[in-house]
């Protein structure tokens, strides 16, 4: 049993006012949060990767692939800790939306949506037009105004689907070659240059809330092809074409991260447009040598640090977790090691070098913050429950001012809370202090509580507790 202080004693007093007024059943289950238990094999022990980017007012996301958080859990742990947005590794393409003419599949983009509102996720949206995942209905059109209609259709569709719920959209990716020429694209060829306005235009009308954006790779550093992209977008403003941001994918070959990359960033930045680095990864000719990931890790720092230093640039997304998963093989065999994370989820030196570009913090040792949490279900009725938590202070030093957040199974809401003062934004609960409960000093511990209404989801297990932004030990 937790030792009891005088505030805890206040706290228990108050519990007594938590009763649901429900009929309560005969004995009320027990239920504790672990939270080691809720994040497994995460790989290191720097504060969850999105808390750190957000105090710089940046998200880190990462490409998604529900099939795999289905059947892999350190996959869908990493994913829930460590990012604050989504982009759909495949799932909102042409292809995957609208495999025939008018004939709208959003199974696995509704999917990614419910899980980035659980896990408290903005939503990258990608990618309305592009001509690879293009279907062959699509490509086989030949008639200019119908695949015009055909294009603006389908941006319509799906754009207006998830109308308000998107933080930005691809609207057009890799629409130019290397050498800054127009790839002869169907999309192109039928359509003209105008084609790449026209999406724009219909995007805006579809989700006028929606930043749009122009989406590429090998565009990281100054060359023909970015300069292309940033004479186009510098004509788009020009004109009032709605264009509100770049995307970088910022696929590497490791020691090849162009010098000029954040001269580039900041060139496009002083266009008046939001900048992002949307695909990060960086490949090694395997087996990876020491040197490489060494190189590797430097690079992953820099790409962070060169965003982090420019004001539009709104943050990073790397393309997926795991190597395990990464499409780097498939296409370029022999080479892979792109990601953080190794096969078996073990954190190569990249993700303390983006930890340390981020300003991350190592749980509990550079804010002086040492805190354990209990959660306890308390009362469990048919259409709801109480969680009761102790937070302590198991540190040297007082914790003055606290705000715990944890997430709720699916569908539930807050119902009353007492002794903090509770917010719930999607799925994400978070309680802040009240002016009784503010101090908690070392050895001593605060407690509070809570209903939830289980609206048909009658798991209990809270998931993701941190305190001030850290894990608790
Ligand atoms: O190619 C890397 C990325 C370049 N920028 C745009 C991104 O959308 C693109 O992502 C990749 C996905 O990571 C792959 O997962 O796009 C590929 C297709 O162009 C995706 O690969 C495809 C496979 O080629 C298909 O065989 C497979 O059916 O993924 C499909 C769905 O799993």
């Amino acid at each position: 049993m937790r030792k009891r202080t005088a505030l805890v004693a206040f706290a228990a007093t108050l519990t007594l006012l938590a009763q649901p007024a429900q009929a309560l059943p005969q004995e009320a289950p027990l239920a504790q949060a672990s939270l080691a238990a809720a994040t497994p094999g995460i790989g290191h022990d720097y504060e969850p990767l999105r808390d750190a980017a957000a105090r710089s007012g940046k998200t880190f996301g990462f490409a998604y692939a529900p099939h795999i958080a289905n059947s892999d859990a350190k996959y869908k742990a990493i994913a829930q800790r460590e990012f604050s947005m989504v982009t759909a590794e495949n799932n909102m393409k042409w292809d995957a939306t609208e495999p025939r003419r008018g004939q709208f599949t959003f199974n696995g983009a509704d999917e990614i949506m419910s899980f980035a509102a659980a896990n408290n996720q903005k939503v990258y949206g990608h990618a309305l037009v592009w001509h690879a995942q293009m279907p062959a209905w699509a490509k086989s059109i030949t008639n200019r105004d119908d695949m015009r209609k055909a294009m603006n259709d389908h941006i319509k569709g799906v754009a207006g689907r998830y109308k308000g719920k998107i933080e930005a959209w691809d609207v057009v990716n890799e629409a130019f070659e290397w050498d800054g020429s127009r790839r002869p694209s169907e999309l192109q060829k039928v359509m003209g240059n105008s084609w790449i306005e026209e999406a724009f235009r219909t995007a805006r009308a579809a989700d006028p809330n929606a930043k749009l954006c122009y989406n590429d790779y090998s565009t990281d550093g100054i060359n023909s092809k970015s300069t292309a992209v940033y004479n186009m977008v510098k004509d788009f403003k020009a004109r009032g074409v709605p264009i509100d941001c770049v995307g970088f994918q910022t696929h590497l070959i490791v020691g090849q991260l162009p010098a000029s990359n954040k001269q580039n960033l900041q060139r496009f930045a002083d266009l008046g447009v939001d900048v992002r680095i949307t695909e990060l990864d960086i490949r090694i000719q395997l087996p990876a040598s020491q040197q490489a990931l060494q190189t590797h890790a430097t690079e992953y720092g820099q790409v962070v640090k060169n965003c982090w230093e420019i004001s539009r640039c709104t943050g990073v997304t790397i393309w997926g977790i795991s190597d395990k998963y990464s499409w780097i093989p498939q296409v370029s065999p022999g080479w892979n090691a792109a990601l953080p994370w190794n096969d078996n989820y073990s954190t190569k030196p990249a993700l303390a070098s983006v930890a340390n570009a981020m300003g991350a913090k190592k749980n509990g040792s550079s804010t002086g913050l040492v805190c354990g949490i209990s959660a306890k279900v308390g009362a469990n009725w048919s259409t709801g429950y109480t969680t009761d938590i102790v937070i302590a202070n198991k540190g040297t030093t007082p914790i003055d001012g606290w705000t715990l957040q944890t997430t709720l199974p699916d569908g539930q809401k807050l119902a009353t809370g007492w002794s903090g003062q509770f917010t719930q934004n999607g799925q994400r609960l978070s309680v802040s202090n009240t002016s009784f409960n503010k101090t908690i000093k070392p050895g001593e511990s605060v407690s509070f509580n809570f209903n939830t209404t289980k609206n048909g989801n009658s798991s209990t297990a809270l998931r993701n507790f941190t305190v001030n932004g850290q894990q608790c030990t």
